[in-house]
């Protein structure tokens, strides 16, 4: 029987973006996102090539080429946010513009498509109030299905309370913020700035992986107990981490050198995150996952079109698992966690 497919991170942008991007890959920036973005964005000579592909046109299209791949391989629907670093490398108000923009086009998209697009809303962080009022018109006023954040904004974290504003407003409106990559602030620049380090290799997930941690140390699920997370790439390596994080942080707060937390990593990482494996296409990872945070925390997702969607399709159908297992995978997980409508028997 055919299973239900919703793919859970699955990278979307529009011109305005594209065109705001390409001026920060000539301007004054030291990030290093600066690496992909100068690869995706600035395509003097024609053609956008980084790491060999053309990621730029399957970025922009959502009706083309993508619902076709889409329908050729079953896939129901992509749950699409718009790509990494997102708004966070423009100043605020660019960002608030953009973040707005991009929300009015992506909730009329999914509207217009309502079986097979739904959707994360974008924000600017670096203005906390007014993303907290963008994030409620998102969910309210255009039936978006999340958030969407790009990992660190200009250096600085979610664990930060000046960014509290965020975190109360999705646990108000009871939706899941996605935590996605963008390339590490700068303090982890040097040794990261070789070797195509930088992003989907090795930095992507070390960046991504800090946050998490910081957020867990940092006592936000104690401010926000009923506060979801949402992070790719099998959780960015924390599964495969979280007896050591336990074991070693309940070993610093006896040392007053980390924060007493009511809770323990585990405990915050099992009840207020989840993950998918976007981008990790192994079976025993995926099993370890499963097995370590439960079915119902662990989500199937592509990372379109920084990976292509057929491995990935081959990937969860051959994957070694019962039936009520693949559909918490593929769509149920994903229907609960993003208030995705179920589909009628
Ligand atoms: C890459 C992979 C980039 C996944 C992404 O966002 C991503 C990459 C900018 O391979 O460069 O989500
Ligand atoms: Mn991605």
């Amino acid at each position: 029987m055919k299973v239900r497919k919703i793919a859970t991170e699955e990278a979307w942008s529009i011109p305005e973006v594209a065109a705001e991007l390409k001026k920060v890959s000539n301007g004054p920036s030291q990030s290093l996102d600066k690496l992909l973005v100068r690869g995706i964005y600035d395509q003097e000579g024609g053609g956008a090539r980084y790491a060999g592909v053309n990621f730029l046109d399957g970025l922009l299209d959502a009706e083309g080429m993508r619902l076709k791949q889409m329908d050729e391989l079953g896939i129901d629907m992509h749950l699409l946010a718009l790509t990494a670093p997102g708004v966070q490398m423009f100043d605020a108000d660019t960002a608030m513009e953009l973040a707005i923009l991009s929300n009015d086009i992506l909730s009329d998209l999914c509207r217009k498509y309502p079986l097979r697009f739904a959707s994360l809303a974008s924000f600017a962080p670096h203005s906390p109030k007014r993303a907290a009022k963008e994030m409620e018109r998102a969910i309210n006023e255009l039936g978006m299905n999340g958030f969407m954040i790009n990992s660190h904004t200009y250096d600085e974290y979610l664990d930060d309370p000046k960014f509290w504003p965020i975190l109360e407003a999705a646990e108000a409106l009871d939706r899941c913020i996605y935590i996605h990559p963008r390339a590490a602030s700068y303090g982890f620049k040097g040794p990261l700035q070789d070797y195509g380090m930088d992003s989907a290799m090795w930095g992507y997930g070390m960046e991504v992986g800090t946050h998490a941690v910081r957020m867990m140390a940092g006592g936000v699920f104690d401010a926000f107990p009923k506060l979801k997370i949402c992070i790719g790439h099998m959780g960015e390596a924390v599964p495969f981490w979280l007896w050591r994080l336990n074991f070693m942080n309940t070993r610093s707060q006896k040392a007053g050198r980390s924060r007493k937390t009511k809770r323990s990593m585990a405990e915050y990482f099992q009840d207020n995150f989840v993950i998918t494996n976007s981008g990790v296409e192994d079976n025993l990872a995926l099993r370890y996952a499963i097995d370590k945070l439960g079915i119902d925390n662990v989500m199937w997702a592509i990372d379109y079109p920084y990976q292509p969607m057929k491995p990935s399709v081959d990937f969860i159908d051959n994957f070694p698992c019962t039936d009520s297992e693949r559909h918490a995978l593929c769509h149920g997980n994903a229907e609960r966690i993003f208030h995705i409508a179920p589909l009628a028997d």
